[in-house]
């Protein structure tokens, strides 16, 4: 782990390298497209980038509130008395009632302890505390008694035993502010200072200390602090307040109070913590609803690249080269014991009572839990361990995920050990309510370390190394460990163990990327492919070019297959690499798109394994 986090710091590290390499006056300039008008009040509009923001960056998912995932996960944990009621997250807001002054959410969950770190967790994406410094929380409270917020920052666990708190920071009652802290220099912090330490794993806000508060959040972001400035001018000498009102749903935000612009009527407004969007902006007199200026402010977000291809989905899946893959038909489920199932349209539904009135034969020794098995389709003896990517798309009811009282599911896989039946179980991967895809990464050592081996002298391996034990016999997936008092009900629509995707050494494969904006809005992408994710620019990859000769038939061949399977929308980018020249290994591939503001590098989740 501590390898992997060291890895992430630099690949943070290196990638605000690029910031030197943006055109500078798309960086920090607001680009004035209307000219002012005639009388007094001047109108202009703005389009600027988006300042450097760690969700965007690392987690390819802003805190804009406009997913669930942004805050659900191990949502109320902290006991009945601290629990956020009435949870909405609509229209890009947040908003809850704090019933204690206690009442806290994670931005950033570390991952659950026992379980595989799997998924948008602190564990797998640290904050890299030198270079995400400055706080942003655009709030509104409704509580004239509330007089602070909180947020903290904490190590790898749900509970830090290393943490650090800032304090002092005062609520506004009523009205949407854009709150503000510069980690490096705020002068309260209890506990541990944020760049005492390299990386931080864990991130959860306290809306307000006083219980009984009402609140909403638009969004949350954690920037580099370089500043984003919209040159503002034609302020008479005055105290001012910028004000952002936004359209859906329509509230004005206090995005700047007590302001005073230069002697010339300038001012240069850094726009770095507000999220991108269209805004209508008014300077008006401090305090007052005096407006002496308005115009149109617009952040333009950056482009946001999600890999398709490669991904944990889209490499050789086990079953799928059985020709059989794991669906959810009939033909699928060898077995399944205590719980009733049915599967209809491919969806496998499964109901585990609780242990008070399941059949004891189901009960678990570990916790006494009701443990259900679903045996899946292993058509006959081999060695899966070259799959190294578990992935399934699942559903749990519930209100918010209880994971302590069994919503997880776990992975048994029993081999044959010289005629010895070896059984293996997996750590838990957590679950939440909905539906959602998860991955996990057997190949990451933690991940793939068996929890329990039985019986005794069957060797105790990896699943990256079980050959060394011998092939499958049996396959399983753990749906749940259900303490409660009541029936979980839960869905699968598919199970996937897939290997990296492949190529041939000399021949094209097909890079394929979702992004978070129209395709024709970006101007440019560059692709590289590394062994080494601290080297994200390691090799230029080169575009496959039709050739004569033997490829000419080939690459239509490899486009028409792909394109029938997922057909090209908007919103996906495709890229032919070309694999003549690179050596055979296994490679990470990473894209720096510009879209004439911003300029953004991810790269794959998972390799290409370039064979000989
Ligand atoms: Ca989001
Ligand atoms: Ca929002
Ligand atoms: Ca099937
Ligand atoms: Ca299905």
């Amino acid at each position: 782990m501590l390898v992997l986090i060291v890895r992430f710091t630099i690949i943070t590290a290196l990638i605000t390298g690029f910031l030197d390499i943006r055109p500078p006056a798309k960086e920090t300039h607001g680009e004035v497209s209307a000219s002012f008008g005639e009388n007094n009040t001047a109108l202009a509009s703005y389009t600027v980038s988006e300042g450097y923001d760690y969700a965007t960056r690392v987690l390819r998912d802003p805190w804009d509130m406009s997913e669930y995932t942004d805050i659900n996960q191990w949502l109320n944990h902290t006991g009945p008395e601290n629990y956020l009621l009435n949870i909405q997250v609509q229209d890009g807001i947040f908003s809850a009632y704090s019933s204690s002054g206690g009442s806290y959410f994670f931005a950033l969950y570390p991952g659950y302890e026992p379980g595989m770190n799997n998924g948008k967790i602190g564990r797998i994406l640290p904050i890299n505390s030198s270079l995400y410094s400055c706080f942003y929380l655009a709030m509104q409270v409704q509580n004239p008694a509330a007089a602070y917020y909180q947020f903290t920052w904490g190590d790898a666990s749900v509970v830090p035993s290393v943490w650090g708190m800032p304090y002092g920071l005062n609520l506004t009652n009523e009205i949407w502010k854009l709150y503000r802290v510069d980690l490096r220099t705020w002068p309260y912090i209890s506990g541990t200072m944020w760049t005492a330490r390299s990386a931080w794993q864990n991130l959860s806000v306290v809306p307000s200390l006083t219980g009984s508060t009402p609140f909403a959040i638009d969004w949350l972001r954690l920037t580099n602090c370089t500043p984003v400035y919209v040159n503002l001018s034609d302020l008479p000498a005055n105290i001012y307040d910028l004000w952002l009102e936004t359209t859906s749903p329509v509230h004005s935000i206090m995005a700047l109070e007590g302001f005073t612009p230069q002697p010339n009527g300038s001012y240069a407004w850094d726009v770095q913590g507000i999220q991108p969007g269209t805004y209508t902006y008014s300077v008006k007199l401090t305090g007052s609803s005096n407006t002496i200026q308005q115009g149109q402010l617009t952040i333009v977000p950056t482009t946001i690249m999600n890999f398709t291809q490669p991904s944990p989905l889209s490499g050789p899946d086990f079953a799928t080269s059985y020709s059989n893959p794991w669906d959810m038909d009939i033909s699928d489920i060898v077995r399944i014991d205590c719980a009733s199932w049915g599967i209809q349209n491919g969806i496998l539904s499964i109901e585990t009572l609780p242990p008070a009135t399941i059949d004891p034969a189901c009960i678990g020794d570990s916790a006494n839990e009701s443990d259900p098995r679903i045996f899946l389709n292993v058509p006959g003896f081999s060695y899966p361990s070259a799959f190294r990517y578990l992935s399934y798309s699942a559903n749990i009811d519930g209100v918010w995920s209880a994971i302590e009282v069994g919503m997880i599911v776990r992975m048994f896989w029993i081999l044959d050990y010289n005629g010895l039946p070896c059984y293996y179980v997996s750590r838990a991967i957590s679950l939440d309510v909905g539906w959602y895809t998860y991955s996990a990464d057997l190949y990451d050592p933690w991940n793939g370390y068996p929890e329990t081996v039985f019986p005794t002298g069957c060797p105790v391996e990896t699943w990256r190394d079980q050959d060394q034990v011998g092939p499958l016999i049996l396959y399983d997936i753990e749906p749940n460990e259900n303490v409660t008092d009541y029936t979980f009900y839960q869905d699968f629509d598919w199970f996937r163990l897939t290997m990296p995707d492949q190529v041939t050494q000399g021949q094209p494969f097909v890079v394929m990327l979702s992004i978070n904006k129209p395709a024709s809005q970006v101007r440019s992408v560059e692709y590289y492919y590394t062994n080494d994710l601290a080297q994200p620019m390691q090799h230029l990859a080169q575009r496959y070019i039709t050739q004569p000769g033997p490829y000419i038939t080939y690459l239509p061949l490899a486009l028409s297959t792909y394109n029938s399977a997922n057909p090209i929308s908007s919103n996906i980018i495709n890229f032919v690499w070309d694999t003549t020249g690179v050596s055979i290994g296994e490679y990470y591939i990473c894209a720096l798109a510009y879209d004439g503001y911003n300029q953004s590098l991810y790269c794959s989740e998972s390799l290409v394994k370039v064979n000989g």
